[in-house]
């Protein structure tokens, strides 16, 4: 598919997807969400990639928010599709396999920060700002946000920060562990890249069962989750990429993973 709104970059099994409207701040408009959403099935579906980091264009923003040139205008059932657009977004994120790492290079407010938090884990530059301005447009955020942020930093900042619709530092978000570290701007992709760089070369089907057993198991009781863990090890250990890894450590080489 030809993306109007989103350029991919594949090199080393590692896939950067940026969101491209720079001159409205990579406003999400529902092409955008249509793209995404594609685009991360695509990226899913591609072999060549093993992560993916998101990241916005421009100097100024990640993204700054759903369209509101657009929202302005929609009725009621409009608006409930267009969240559900949005949702299928961010949950296509969550259920692939593939860990995605946001960069997030600006402003991440309302949808933008609810697509980051749709990543795996942040990582920030020290100009980015944070928050969910929703409420001083007279909605909440629609994305998914109130529900994941809740979950990752407890329901009290969650409160504090959609309630106050204020922004926040990247300092202070990492804080508060919504961003797990801030870089000086011109080092965020490349340390982003990094990171990228050292799980495509992890056991392929151990990164994708980890991600899929912390996921999956915050919706279980605690004993499930243990339960779960412990099946998908037991899964792990049918496979080639096990015995690569742990015949790798053994034999003092570099293991090198096939995802099977
Ligand atoms: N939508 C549309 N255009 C935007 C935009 C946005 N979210 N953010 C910025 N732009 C546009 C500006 O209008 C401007 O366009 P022109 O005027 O040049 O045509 C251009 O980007 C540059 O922005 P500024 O000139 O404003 O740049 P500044 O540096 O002065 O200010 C700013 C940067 C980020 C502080 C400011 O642009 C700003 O406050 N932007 C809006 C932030 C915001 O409120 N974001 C929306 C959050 S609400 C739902 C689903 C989801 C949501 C809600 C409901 N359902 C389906 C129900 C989620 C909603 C949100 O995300």
């Amino acid at each position: 598919m030809e993306y109007k709104n989103l350029l991919i970059e594949i090199a080393d099994s590692v896939a950067t997807l940026t969101i491209n409207r720079p001159q409205v701040l990579n406003a999400l408009n529902s092409e955008v969400l249509t793209e995404l959403e594609c685009a991360i099935y695509a990226l899913g579906n591609d072999t060549a990639v093993k992560v993916v980091v998101l990241t916005g264009a421009g100097e100024k923003a990640f993204v700054a928010g759903a369209d509101i040139k657009e929202m302005v205008g929609l009725n009621s059932f409009q608006c409930h599709s267009h969240a559900l657009k949005g949702q299928r977004a961010v949950m296509a994120m969550e259920k692939m396999s593939k860990p995605l790492i946001a960069a997030v290079n600006g402003y991440a407010l309302g949808g933008g920060l609810e697509l980051a938090l749709g990543c795996d884990f942040i990582y920030a530059s020290e100009k980015a700002r944070l928050g969910f301005p929703e409420v001083t447009l007279g909605v909440i955020p629609g994305f998914g946000g109130t529900q994941n942020l809740a979950r990752l930093i407890g329901p009290n900042r969650a409160r504090e920060l959609v309630i106050t619709g204020k922004m926040i530092t990247a300092q202070k978000a990492c804080e508060w562990g919504i961003v797990n570290e801030v870089f000086p701007a011109e080092e965020l992709m490349a340390k982003a890249k990094e990171t990228a760089a050292a799980i495509a070369g992890a056991g392929t089907l151990g990164v994708a069962y980890a991600k899929d057993a912390i996921v999956n198991g915050l919706n279980m009781t605690k004993g499930d989750g243990f339960r779960y863990e412990a099946s998908l090890l037991g899964v792990l250990f049918a496979t080639e990429d096990q015995k690569e890894g742990m015949g790798a450590f053994v034999e003092k080489r570099k293991a090198s993973f096939k995802g099977k």
